[in-house]
């Protein structure tokens, strides 16, 4: 290790004195100008990473649904998912040591993590468009070049794309190809197949307006349109011109507050839908005649489509296993449903794309999403060869033909992580396979009436939970109180848990009628 180099480099990126900052939910998030030392040392862990795995890792500057003020950092493993467990430690201890400790820190973390120093090191770098996260993906090229690492910067791209890249780049392109066109061509290809039958017979003319949230999804969906085939008609709003990120719009806001976003003018009965600041969270709504608002969340997306793959499945005749991963804030009428209903098993899991893709991964397909929006599917080697191979070789003309959509449909998820532009082509997709419109779609089960809000608290740390984080461990007598409450209403149940990317309490809700929960 170059150790004048590293204190040369660590000066220009010193670390505010007494900060600590803790690995959340998915990354580090925190106000924009506390982050340029935790950018340029995510660049040396991921270097560090990357020699231990011997595979590309990838370094993604976003903050994600905070507001534009904030920034963070996501870390990506060889596969795409997110970093593994077990380096969350490494990267709190790294983002927290003192200056003078650094080469102290780094050099302990070669020998517990077992780090070869010779190794060569890759690092793709992606970064969404908020003002400060230039120069934050510059000090992350700072600690990536410090450790003698290569890098690749794709520069403004959305989180989700950087995913796909890096699971490209370490299957040897087996995935797709490492590039943004690599990604429009190969979704829009699966996409196109999929809606052609829909389209020819001339039922399909998609229509869709989509809230970018003022973000990178807007530019991104701007690109990915030639792709589209033209009976697709997007109309993209909130693009980041005028307004600020994520500022009254995008799919945090429409999902917390169970209103349309600012700036879409939103007709009856039109579909509609938000992508999140990084396009890696979608929920869908409309308005009725009435002119009541109807929000079609993750857990509508996520009973879609295992309906649908179900179908498929029963259709080429295998027994596949397939399961439905949930959170705690999933309303209790989508697992009773899929549970019930559509006959899936269903688990639950704390909240985090990192917990939902470690349980989905137990399952020949794995549905999973997260109630805000952020998920998506996984079907293991196995299934997915079994499906190929249906798909070229099987003599019945049904079976082949159920086999070659599902095929269509692996192609189109992305598998690496929750992806907006992804889950909408697999949602308009479905929606026109199957002929539904989305009030027929929000029809298939009433949500339980919810609630959900921040509450901010002198320390949220204080409240610690167990079960998926549906119970209060900590403070005492929380939540006991919690269940005094709860027992006082029908079909109720409610708790609360610190939020990992934003500086709040979030509290959940749910009863038999709306004031009441
Ligand atoms: C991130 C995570 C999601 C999580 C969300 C909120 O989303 O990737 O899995 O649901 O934060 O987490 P918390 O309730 O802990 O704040 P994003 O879209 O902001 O990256």
């Amino acid at each position: 290790m170059d150790f004048e180099g590293l204190k040369k480099y660590s000066a220009l990126h010193p670390k505010p004195a007494g900060l600590t900052l803790q690995y959340g939910t998915a990354g580090f998030r925190s106000e924009a100008q506390q982050l340029d030392h935790i950018m340029f040392r995510m660049g040396m862990l991921a270097v560090l990473r990357s020699r231990v795995t011997g595979a590309t890792i990838g370094v993604m500057v976003t903050a994600s649904h905070n507001p534009e003020e904030d920034n963070g950092v996501k870390l990506v493993d060889p596969l795409g998912e997110m970093l593994h467990p077990s380096w969350e430690e490494y990267a709190t201890h790294l983002a927290n040591a003192e200056d003078q400790e650094l080469q102290k820190i780094v050099t302990e973390i070669c020998q517990k993590a077992a780090v070869n120093q010779q190794k060569d090191a890759s690092v793709f770098i992606g970064r969404d468009t908020r003002p400060s996260s230039k120069e934050l993906s510059q000090a992350v090229i700072d600690g990536i070049s410090v450790l003698g690492g290569q890098y690749h910067d794709y520069g403004l791209v959305t989180t989700p794309q950087l995913h796909y890249m890096v699971c490209c780049q370490n299957t040897q392109g087996q995935y797709g190809k490492p590039t943004l066109e690599g990604y429009y061509q190969k979704l829009s290809r699966a996409f196109t197949e999929l809606i052609k039958k829909s389209l020819s017979s001339g039922e399909a003319q998609r229509q869709l307006k989509i809230d970018c949230a003022n973000g990178i999804g807007a530019l991104k969906l701007a690109e990915m349109e030639n792709y589209f085939p033209k009976e697709v008609r997007i109309q993209i709003y909130n693009d980041g011109t005028k307004e600020k990120l994520n500022h009254l719009c995008g799919a945090d806001f429409v999902k917390v507050h169970q209103k349309p976003p600012k700036g879409l003018d939103m007709k009856p009965n039109e579909s509609c839908c938000s992508f999140d600041g990084d396009a890696d969270r979608i929920v869908y709504y409309y308005q009725d005649m009435a002119g009541h608002f109807h929000l079609i969340d993750g857990d509508k997306i996520a009973t879609l489509i295992s309906i649908f793959l179900k179908e498929l499945l029963a259709k080429v005749g295998q027994t596949l296993k397939m399961a439905v991963v949930q959170t705690a804030y999933a309303n209790g009428s989508s697992t009773r449903y899929l549970e019930e209903t559509v006959q899936v098993p269903v688990h639950c899991v704390k909240t985090g794309v990192k917990h939902l893709h470690h349980k989905a991964q137990e399952f020949d397909v794995g549905v999973y999403f997260e109630a805000n929006g952020h998920g998506t599917v996984l079907f293991s080697k196995a299934a997915e060869s079994t499906i190929r191979q249906l798909a070229k070789e099987e003599k019945d003309g049904a079976k082949r033909e159920a086999a070659v959509v599902l095929e269509n449909m692996i192609d189109l998820i992305n598998q690496t992580v929750g992806d907006a532009i992804s889950d909408m082509l697999v949602i308009e997709a479905i929606l026109a396979m199957k002929g539904l419109t989305l009030q027929q779609w929000d029809a298939l089960y009433a949500d339980f009436p919810s609630r959900l809000l921040k509450v901010q608290v002198a320390d949220r740390q204080v409240i610690d939970t167990t079960d998926a984080e549906r119970r209060a461990v900590t403070p005492p007598g929380l939540q006991e109180k919690i269940d005094a409450l709860v027992k006082k209403y029908k079909l109720s149940r409610a708790f609360v848990r610190p939020s990992g990317t934003e500086d709040v309490v979030r509290v959940y809700a749910e009863a038999d009628t709306q004031v009441r929960a």
